[in-house]
């Protein structure tokens, strides 16, 4: 089974993100050839980087992981909404205030993970997880959103796997005060097992 993993470059001042660092130190479970792919915060870039990857791999499955500064759960996300408009700019200065993704687009697309599961298998391991009903509105929003149109509109990928899950701050990124942070382990372990639900 070829499984694809992204996370995603530091952002917002941070010259760490636990996203990427997680997927990095992540080995491939028996049986799954996996390929990584590190994504930069930038809207426009982050989802063509994505599927261009995937045209030439056509993996099985998709899991691309982000931040979620202040969450204090491994969350895999529901659902990705046709919208941009968090109150900072992207890593190359864009900045949209409510503009959709994709003005043709649906208002949302549903997650093809099996967010249930794998969030059941993460609380059995005791990592403290839960689904969630929103990716946000920023670039990991808009990644999974163009994930999920490629695997609804594009045939070569009509059978793939994907979602998104977003992973609380560690403390190598040096987070602010009162920020929930997981330990580096915990992350990789999480993602290991997210893998491992897709056999
Ligand atoms: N988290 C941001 C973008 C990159 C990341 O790791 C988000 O939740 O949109």
């Amino acid at each position: 089974m070829k499984v694809l993993m992204t996370g995603f470059e530091p952002f917002d001042g941070n010259s760490f993100n636990p996203s990427w660092a997680a997927v990095e130190a992540l080995q491939a479970p028996e049986g799954i050839e996996l390929r990584k792919l590190r994504l930069p915060v930038v809207y426009q870039k982050a989802p063509a980087l994505l599927v261009e990857e995937m045209r030439g791999w056509v993996p099985d499955a998709v899991i691309c992981v982000g931040l979620a500064d202040g969450r204090s759960e491994i969350t895999p996300e529901r659902v990705a909404v046709n919208a941009m408009d968090e109150t900072i700019p992207d890593n190359e200065g864009a900045f949209p205030h409510g503009d959709p993704i994709d003005p043709d687009g649906p208002a949302a697309y549903m997650t093809r993970l099996p967010i249930h599961t794998i969030t059941q298998r993460l609380r059995e391991a005791g990592i403290p997880a839960k689904i969630s009903n929103t990716a946000g509105v920023y670039v990991c929003n808009n990644l999974m959103y163009g994930l999920l149109r490629a695997i609804a509109e594009e045939p070569l990928f009509r059978d793939v796997k994907g979602g998104f899950i977003h992973v609380p701050a560690t403390k190598e990124m040096d987070p602010a005060e009162g920020v929930p942070v997981l330990p580096m382990e915990t992350l990789v372990q999480a993602l290991q097992i997210a893998v491992e639900t897709l056999k």
